[in-house]
């Protein structure tokens, strides 16, 4: 049995639940965090010291992190072709995941902060506008990089599309001013055909 840990509307679950849903894996889903609690739970610091979601465990074997649990689904459940079996195609996208890790997901949690949770502390315009301004140069390296492929790592749908699509349709759905970017808005509408993202992504934000 597969176990997935982590509310709906966290965007690092929804990465795990739109692989699972691409595998089409069958799993068990416990709603943890934020109102939900349960990480504060000793049993769930077991499992994820960082009290943080997303967690799974797979048949006794226990992951943390996102990204790293839609690297370790894609390549035991889907090697060739979630998970591509060219090395180097393998590690350009893994190169995007990482991106969208430690590059646009930090510049957009503050702005989903402020405008969404409405948390004071991100609140103020200038957080809000400062936010969204670091996230357009990302997005018009994203833009640029999607100008002559269909998906992230090339022709065919990866685990690289996960991570980049879960956080871009989070930017796409805020109630910000948006440069246009043709390429991200062409491969936003593939990504929104699969039933993945449209039973997990095509939500409403909260
Ligand atoms: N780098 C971690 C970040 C995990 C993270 O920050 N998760 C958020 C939800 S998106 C969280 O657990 N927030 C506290 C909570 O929900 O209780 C990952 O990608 O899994």
């Amino acid at each position: 049995m597969l176990t997935v840990w982590g509310r709906v509307n966290s965007v690092n679950v929804q990465k795990v639940l739109w692989t699972l849903a691409e595998l089409e894996l069958d799993f068990e889903r416990i709603d943890a965090g934020l109102s939900f609690g349960v990480v504060d739970t000793p049993a769930y610091g077991e499992k994820n010291p960082n009290r943080l979601v997303p967690t799974i465990d797979d048949n006794g074997f226990v992951l943390w992190e996102s990204n790293v649990i839609v690297r370790y689904l894609a390549s035991k459940y889907s090697a060739g072709r979630l998970c591509p079996a060219d090395l180097q195609k393998r590690f350009q996208a893994e190169s995007w995941m990482d991106w969208q890790a430690s590059n646009l997901q930090p510049d957009l949690t503050p702005v989903f902060l402020g405008l969404i949770r409405k948390i004071p502390q991100f609140s103020a315009p200038e957080t809000i506008n400062a936010g969204c301004r670091k996230c357009e140069r990302w997005l018009a390296i994203l833009d640029g990089h999607l100008a002559s492929r269909a998906f992230v790592n090339g022709d065919a749908f990866t685990m690289a599309d996960i991570p980049v699509g879960a956080t871009v349709n989070r930017w796409s759905r805020l109630p910000i001013d948006r440069q246009p970017h043709a390429h991200i808005e062409h491969w936003l509408a593939a990504l929104k055909t699969r039933p993945g993202f449209a039973r997990h992504l095509d939500l409403p934000l909260s």
